[in-house]
């Protein structure tokens, strides 16, 4: 079990207050901070309505009995509810759990506005090693979802899987997805793909004139879930694939069924080709590999691309590299699942098309205005939240 070697909550408190200030403890190991600010995030956008370094609060839980030690960020409910999934990762200590649960719930609520959902923006972190993870850990970060009232509704995401949200569900009703009855009805990685697939159509059809995937080379970064999905069907369209993955092992036998080509990850940013699809880890654009990037377009399932936005965005424009932002394209599942939470708008067939045509119009207004697809779409999400917020 984790508790052993998990460290004292006053520890985590202390290091959280390091970081964001005054916080208040709700129980014995439930802690809140209110308007917080992502710690060395740039301020950029500081006044703006969407400022994705300010976030409404954040909350820390350690359940001892378990050792399930987890992070919770509600960014923004002012469209609703803040959704978002729940990722299991082995952050080396709490101060590097906290930055990525504040930057992923701060995308969660660009993508709700960009989509058209009537929802906020949330996210969880939960600081331990997937594969490792207990009943008892599951069961506790149930608890902690529904001590919040609804503030923040939980999914799935990086380390957690569809078969283990029962197993949360048990503990709250806040969970996306799953039927009255406790069945897992949805699976946010295929309308993800869908999402990325319009998109790249999309991004081809602004840069070539011609939508279509056939016969352009697209080299696929990262093949779990969506990444998998994302070469598999861009080879049935007739695409001329290359894949790589960090494992080897998954990359290898994909490439030899869908007779994609298998690169090396190392300088697969480099590959000369017409897409770059990131499927997996953030921050992967980034002053070091957009330099080196040889595509017109760069469209992706992964979270967070850009490791500085809005700079990368920027040295990405000026390389004339078409930037499909990634949480337009990547919107499928929050689609999916947000839907239920969107009173009287569209259907979610209607809104999964949709990204489609948001991305080719981010990339004209980009090409038109001479601003990077990121500032567009961010000025688009300015403009929601601004008419929601009364302001
Ligand atoms: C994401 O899109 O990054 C997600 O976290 C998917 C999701 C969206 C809304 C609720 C749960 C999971």
């Amino acid at each position: 079990m984790a508790t052993t070697d998990a460290p004292d909550p006053l520890e985590d408190r202390l290091a959280l207050e390091g970081l964001l200030g005054a916080a208040e403890q709700l129980d014995e190991h439930l802690w809140r901070w209110t308007s917080t600010r992502l710690p060395g995030g740039d301020g950029e956008r500081s006044g703006r309505p969407y400022d994705p370094d300010r976030h409404e609060a954040v909350y820390y839980h350690h359940d001892p009995p378990s050792g399930l030690r987890a992070l919770i960020a509600v960014h923004s409910s002012v469209l609703g509810p803040a959704l978002g999934g729940a990722r299991w990762q082995p952050y080396e200590d709490v101060g590097e759990a906290l930055t990525d649960v504040l930057r992923l719930s701060a995308a969660m609520t660009a993508k709700m506005a960009v989509s058209g959902l009537d929802c906020g923006g949330g996210k969880a972190v939960i600081i331990g090693d997937a594969a490792a993870k207990t009943p008892e850990q599951l069961a506790a970060y149930g608890r902690f979802v529904e001590r919040l009232g609804g503030r923040y509704v939980t999914g799935t995401d990086v380390g957690t899987t569809l078969d283990e949200l029962p197993l949360i569900a048990a503990h709250t009703s806040r969970v996306v997805g799953m039927s009255p009855a406790g069945e897992v009805v949805k699976d946010t990685a295929e309308p993800t793909v869908r999402t990325v697939l319009h998109g790249m159509r999309a991004s081809l059809q602004a840069i070539f004139g011609d939508g279509s995937l056939a016969g352009r080379r697209i080299v696929v970064i990262g093949v779990g879930k969506v990444g998998g999905a994302v070469a598999r069907r861009a080879a049935a369209e007739g695409a001329n694939v290359a894949v790589t993955d960090l494992y080897d092992e998954i990359a290898a036998p994909l490439a030899s069924e869908i007779g994609a080509e298998h690169v090396p990850l190392d300088g697969a940013y480099a590959q000369q080709c017409d897409v770059i699809s990131p499927n997996a880890l953030g921050g992967v654009l980034n002053s070091s590999t957009i330099p080196e990037l040889r595509c017109r377009i760069v469209c992706g399932g992964a979270n967070n691309q850009l490791l500085r936005d809005p700079a990368d965005a920027e040295l990405l424009a000026e390389r004339g590299i078409a930037y499909a932002p990634d949480y337009v394209v990547n919107a499928g599942g929050a689609i999916l699942v947000g839907v239920d939470y969107a009173s009287g708008s569209a259907s979610p067939e209607d809104l999964l098309e949709r990204v489609g045509t948001t991305t080719l119009e981010l990339l004209r207004v980009s090409q038109r205005e001479g601003i990077s697809t990121a500032e567009a779409a961010l000025r688009s999400i300015d403009a929601r939240l601004a008419d929601a917020s009364g302001g």
